[in-house]
């Protein structure tokens, strides 16, 4: 069948289909041709064709999963990218986004000279002014508060920051611990499940070519997914050998509609319905009693018990799943142990009891022994090498030895627990209303007005006010929201035009790092932040300017690779700069918690209680477990073990009298829980084509997606008399536990959005997507089909293909540049981590 044939055929196919009929959608042809491509280091480009071309290897940034790729470039100009066949996790495939992304560099809306504010804040007047002079009024503003002896009023609130080492150098020099980020917003009750159960990475790397059956609790890997492109590839060819995918997902998002099975649970229910998956897998003796009994923390006795209430009758009543499909889907699930894989992401974890979620369908795993296992849910080991496995430059400047409130807040002991993740949504409310005062504010890649909770209102307000914020210096490569708010506005070199080491689980389960370099030149006066802030540490006096001896971040990063061997007669800073990734010479990590201690590591080591420790610094370390005489190294959780029980749980929660006895449970959180029947749940989610605020000014990207109406079911639809394209009004209220949570209903806002009805989500539930409905950021992104508005920052070329063209302005008949969220979705931190609950949120909906 060619492809215009199977086409016709198809879109007949589906005019016809009645209700419950079903149809093959799969070109067989096709699947066949694709199925021949094994080899992934082909390569496979027309740009080979174009005359003088040259490939420069680096790492995509427009999204968190960094694949390789390859910038084509003739006579100093961008043509394109093309995925770098020699990257072990995207191994040569790039997204619709990295294509994107290319226009960034010569947006004509790109700031590309520094500017300070010359009328009050916000009201968007700037004056051009040297990069000299940027440096100089910023290194004077911190001076004061080093010099005054109150470093920790400088703050640095950092989003997609890949530059850790030297941004967290400069402020270590200056003795600020304030670095703040956006992990609360984004992942952290993932984090800290796999944190207290595995004991590892930030998140599982699934060895899904191997793996025949996998549970997706809120994941769309698909479209999204901090690793969502490389576990994508690696899900195509296991489904090529018979995987199986099913999806719990409250909306048919793009990985639902691929699933082998779709359900759609009530919100915050992911945890019951895996405890009672847990409760089957117990009843119908398909666990794996090896693995529990070797490496679970918990009795096999204590897992029979907790589970026991859990029972699918119950986890039915709470998440409107059938029992049958329960039971059915555990029985599946454990049938194809080890090579069988339960995981997660924002759709379980962005809960109030999303801890409890994540550990729950964690659990699942060690029940049948999927952990580490071929096909299973690997982890450790396969952790690539990254910006922290290299050494610093010395001298390195310490850490501050204390923290405030605003960094590491008192009331969420788990939030930075094994890494910072902070809880970054209270921040501008400390700012606000407690005693947590800073001086200088330094923003780079955050869009806190657009992407926070209450970010167009509370985070506007407080970045407006000159009394909270003194002084403000953002670093954007658009004039965005961040920006504007600004008093200087740093001009920051792309993706394309900066250097990084870059590391990613590694789902080939070797490790592998990888460098970014610049593909151009930064034009005008824009400037990589890294070497922006060695050139303000030089000014700071000689205790800080000692550490800031080189010259360049790009002096920096070849320092730092100077431990590297050479490989192929290269020296390591070369060899990266010639390949872009580093693979390591090692075997597949499987079962590393089973790897033997060597010698070398256990040189000083001692055992207590079957736990080997090393004395460092006059504290004992754990790093491993003895297992049948040998030592072994075990899980990196307190017992080094697979903790079921976490004991961390269960102190941080008596010391902060909450209840959670440390095993996974499930408790829906109370909003949820009281919900009236005349009340939604407002749910968000991401697009396959945006990343959060920062896609939105790219013209490819906008022009295919720059419009998210409100997802609404049909059933709840035709009650409310809503069709397509009707508006509606959404009005949000407070959380009836946690933060500032109110016993009465007390609304936070509402908005006016259009409607998008349809059979592909909860009845209970309406979803929006985030990325859209920007005012700052460019004509692109306002969807205004106007001239450029100039101002001294921009470069003297437009781009014509603008003007004139952009076709979905709505005073044009388009259908504009969609709708944020945010305005309307409650600060909501989750107990003890302090995770961003954004599916939790109770609404009232009405036509307008
Ligand atoms: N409603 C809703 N809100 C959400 C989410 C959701 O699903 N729904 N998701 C949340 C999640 S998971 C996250 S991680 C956060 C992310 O939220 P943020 O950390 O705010 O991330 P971005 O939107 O990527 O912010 C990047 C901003 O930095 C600027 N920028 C882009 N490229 C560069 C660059 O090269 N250099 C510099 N200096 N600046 C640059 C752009 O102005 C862009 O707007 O949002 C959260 N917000
Ligand atoms: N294209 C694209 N890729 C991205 C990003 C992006 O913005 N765009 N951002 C990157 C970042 S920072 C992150 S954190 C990841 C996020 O990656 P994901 O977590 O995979 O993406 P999300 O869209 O935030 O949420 C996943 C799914 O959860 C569903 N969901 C919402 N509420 C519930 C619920 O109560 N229960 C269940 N079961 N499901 C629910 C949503 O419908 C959505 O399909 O993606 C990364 N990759
Ligand atoms: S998934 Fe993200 S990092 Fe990978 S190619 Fe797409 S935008 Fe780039
Ligand atoms: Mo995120």
């Amino acid at each position: 069948m060619n492809r215009r044939s199977f086409i016709k055929t198809t879109a007949a196919s589906i005019a016809a289909l009645e209700l419950g009929e079903v149809i093959s959608l799969v070109p067989n042809a096709q699947a066949d041709e694709v199925k021949n491509i094994t080899n992934f280091q082909k390569r496979n480009t027309l740009a080979d064709n174009i005359k003088g071309i040259e490939r420069v290897p680096s790492v995509c940034l427009n999204c968190s999963s960094v694949c390789g790729m390859n910038v084509l470039i003739k006579n100093d100009e961008i043509l394109g990218v093309e995925g770098n066949p020699h990257d072990p996790n995207a191994q040569g495939k790039l997204c619709a986004k990295a294509h994107g992304g290319v226009s960034a560099v010569n947006n004509s809306e790109r700031i590309v000279y520094p500017l300070k504010r010359v009328g009050k804040r916000g009201e968007g007047l700037w004056k051009r002014i040297t990069m000299d002079d940027a440096y100089d009024i910023i290194a004077r503003k911190i001076k004061n508060n080093i010099d005054a002896g109150t470093p920790e009023r400088v703050a640095f609130h950092q989003g997609r920051n890949k530059m850790s080492d030297i941004t967290y150098r400069f402020l270590d020099a200056i003795g600020t611990p304030v670095a703040l980020n956006h992990r609360a917003l984004c992942s952290s009750n993932k984090r800290a499940a796999n944190y207290t159960t595995i004991g590892d990475t930030s998140w599982e790397t699934l060895d899904a070519t191997e793996c025949k059956y996998l549970l997706n609790f809120g994941c769309n890997f698909f479209e999204t997914h901090q690793g969502g492109f490389p576990l994508l590839k690696r899900y195509a060819q296991g489904k090529r050998k018979g995987l199986k995918l099913v999806t719990f997902d409250t909306r048919l998002s793009n990985t639902a509609g691929r699933s082998d099975e779709w359900h759609a649970p009530f919100p915050s229910s992911e945890g019951a319905i895996a405890l009672a998956m847990a409760n089957v897998i117990v009843a119908e003796k398909l666990y794996d009693r090896k693995f529990i009994d070797e490496w679970c923390n918990t009795s096999f006795d204590d897992i029979v018990e907790f589970v026991k209430p859990y029972t699918p009758k119950f986890a039915s009543e709470v998440s409107g799943l059938a029992e049958d499909d329960i039971i059915r889907i555990a029985k599946e699930f454990a049938s194809f142990a080890p090579a069988c894989a339960a995981f997660t992401n924002r759709g379980s974890q962005a809960h109030q009891n999303g801890l409890n979620n994540d550990r729950a369908v964690i659990m699942l795993n060690a029940l049948v022994g999927s952990i580490g296992r071929k096909g299973g849910y690997a982890f450790g080991g396969s952790k690539s090498k990254g910006n922290s496995s290299f050494p610093m430059p010395k001298p390195v400047p310490k850490k501050p030895k204390f923290t405030t409130d605003l960094e590491d807040p008192r009331l969420y002991p788990l939030s930075n627990k094994w890494q910072k993740m902070r809880v970054s949504q209270l921040v501008f409310d400390k700012l606000k209303n407690t005693n947590q005062k800073i001086d200088v504010y330094i923003s780079y890649t955050i869009s806190a007005p657009q992407t926070w909770p209450e970010g167009p209102t509370l985070t506007v307000d407080v970045l407006k006010d000159e009394s909270i914020i003194p002084f403000h210096a953002c670093s954007d490569v658009v004039y965005s929201q961040m920006a504007h708010y600004a008093d200087i506005i740093l001009p920051d070199a792309t993706y394309f035009e900066r250097y990084t080491i870059e590391g990613r689980n590694a789902y080939e389960l070797i490790p592998y790092f990888a460098l970014r370099q610049p593909a151009v030149q930064p034009p005008h006066d824009c400037e990589n932040l890294a070497d922006t802030f060695i050139k303000i540490g030089k000014r700071l006096g000689p205790s800080v300017a000692k550490y800031f001896k080189f010259n360049s971040y790009e002096e920096f990063i070849k320092l730092r690779f100077s431990t590297l061997p050479d490989r192929d007669g290269l020296s390591g800073f070369e060899y990266m700069k010639k390949h872009g990734v580093w693979q390591e010479d090692k075997e597949k990590a499987y079962e590393t918690f089973n790897n033997i201690l060597s010698k070398k590591k256990l040189k000083n080591s001692f055992v207590k209680d079957g736990i080997v420790y090393v004395n460092k610094k006059g504290k004992n370390k754990a790093i491993g477990i003895m297992k049948d005489g040998v030592a072994v190294r075990g899980f990196k959780t307190p017992s080094r073990k697979f903790e079921i029980y976490s004991s961390t749980i269960d102190e941080t929660a008596k010391s902060l009298n909450l209840v959670d006895d440390g095993f996974p449970h499930f408790e829906m959180p109370a909003s949820l829980k009281q919900i009236k029947e005349d009340e939604m749940v407002l749910t968000t989610f991401k697009w396959n084509v945006h990343t959060q605020a920062r896609t939105t000014s790219q013209k490819y990207l906008t022009e295919i997606v720059h419009d998210n109406p409100v997802w609404i079911n049909t059933q709840t639809a035709k009650k409310l008399d809503i069709k397509s394209g009707d508006y509606i009004k959404i009005t949000t209220y407070r959380p009836k536990s946690g933060f500032r949570a109110t016993k009465k209903d007390v609304e936070v806002g509402s908005m006016t959005i259009k409607a998008h009805v349809t059979q592909g989500i909860h009845p209970q539930v309406i979803a929006i997507s985030n990325s859209l409905g920007m005012n700052f950021g460019g004509r692109i992104a306002k969807g205004k089909n106007e001239e450029r508005r100039n101002i001294p920052g921009f470069t003297k070329e437009d781009d014509l293909e603008l003007n004139g063209n952009i076709w979905w302005d709505k005073k044009y008949g388009g259908a504009g540049n969609g709708f944020n969220p945010n305005s309307i979705i409650p600060i909501n931190p989750s107990p003890m981590v302090g995770m961003q609950a954004w599916n939790d949120t109770i609404c009232k909906i009405s036509k307008v």
